[in-house]
């Protein structure tokens, strides 16, 4: 097993033990009723979770302007491509022998640039440090290679890791607070650093690198100016709203307090999330809140029934899942279950149960904006109507 203390151990090892038995992968959640039937509450959908491939602990999901190609990341080092349905047995980039493995390190992220001609990854080396590198794509190949950013890792965990473009055509980066526990070194709240943060670059428009010239902190003094958001423990998965362009945070607690922040469309950045003062909507040891910290929009507890680890997916804005149209999904790592709630101009609903994957690593979104999950255990589903 390639990650064998995932995020938090205890809790991964639980699930282990939960999960050993009579595994089954994917269990969809029975309705009794059809989408929208009489007295369906809204968002009760029936969703089928339908396995398209298996991979090796796939974390990571893009697609490509221009091709059907679905492209997964496994945590192992490959990139992967999933053309009509089969996987390409070669993979797309290979960097097993040069990644850190298990735990919460190794490749990490993958997205394409908008035009399709680059290909970036997220990543952490032999020695656990992170690593944003390019590559040239045309006719399914990737040639030069090239590191965009790099940064030293203190410890093994919270890498953050997912790497998307927004709709104003820059790159966004997650990085964890770096690792331990409780962020020791205050790297959430701190502005000098990447750690516990999400950038935004403009990863072509310099060497290596340019920072936007309307990032929230440019030119402050101290402060990294590639840095868009801030007060995060360990951002695993973001994802845009292909409508709004909201951005959905999944941000993995420390002790108490899963949780989901949302930064609107028309932000001009610079968001406080609170960590390490805050862990969801509470003080995190005893800390005060700062004076800009933004609450999320969900949380949920940590510990519950199974739970250790959010897993933010995506608003779906497909047309497969009619009722589903316009909701947030999320998941739970260790718990496996996937949610849906509605969205509201000011926070979220009530969640809804569609189904579970178990230890589910990712979602991911295609071209028709259909949803995909995927589990650590090397499933790959695509989310579909169940009737
Ligand atoms: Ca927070």
């Amino acid at each position: 097993m390639a990650a064998n203390r995932w995020m938090k151990s205890a809790a991964w090892l639980l699930a282990a033990g939960l999960f050993a038995t009579g595994c089954v992968g994917v269990r969809s959640a029975e309705r009794p009723e059809p989408p929208g039937g009489p007295g369906a509450p809204p968002g009760d959908v029936a969703v089928r979770f339908t396995e398209i491939a298996r991979l090796e602990s796939p974390v990571a999901f893009a697609v490509r302007k221009g091709e059907d190609t679905l492209y997964v990341a496994e945590q192992t080092g490959r990139l992967r491509a999933i053309r009509d349905g089969k996987v390409d047995p070669v993979p797309v980039v290979d960097l097993s022998r040069e990644v850190s493995d298990g735990n919460e390190q190794g490749l990490l992220g993958v997205a394409f640039s908008p035009d399709g001609s680059r290909l970036y990854l997220d990543w952490t080396d032999l020695d656990g440090h992170t690593h944003v590198t390019e590559w040239s794509f045309a006719g399914g190949k990737a040639s030069a290679r090239r590191d965009v950013l790099t940064q030293r890792q203190p410890y093994p965990n919270h890498k953050g890791g997912q790497l998307a473009f927004g709709k104003d055509g820059y790159l966004y980066i997650a990085f964890g607070d770096g690792g331990s526990g409780g962020d020791p070194h205050g790297y959430g709240q701190d502005l000098g650093t990447w750690l516990g943060k999400i950038l935004r670059i403009d990863p072509r428009g310099g060497t290596p690198y340019r920072v936007p010239e309307d990032n929230p902190f440019v030119g402050r003094a101290g402060a990294k100016p590639e840095i868009w958001a801030y007060g995060l423990r360990n951002p695993w998965r973001f994802s845009f709203d292909a409508e709004t362009g909201d951005l959905w945070i999944g941000d993995v607690g420390q002790n108490a307090w899963e949780e989901v922040d949302r930064q609107p469309g028309t932000s001009k950045g610079g968001e406080n999330y609170g960590w390490n003062k805050r862990e969801g909507r509470h003080p995190f040891n005893g800390g005060d809140k700062p004076a800009d910290a933004v609450d999320p929009v969900l949380e949920y507890q940590l510990n519950d029934n199974g739970t250790c680890s959010v897993i933010s997916g995506y608003v779906y804005r497909g047309t497969a899942i009619p009722g589903l149209g316009g909701r947030y999904l999320y998941g739970d790592f260790c718990a496996g279950w996937v949610r849906s709630v509605e969205v509201r101009p000011q926070g979220v609903g009530e969640p809804t149960e569609l189904g579970r994957v178990e230890q589910l690593s990712s979602f991911g979104e295609d071209h028709r904006r259909e949803l995909y999950a995927l589990s650590l255990q090397g499933g790959v589903y695509r989310l579909e109507a169940a009737r």
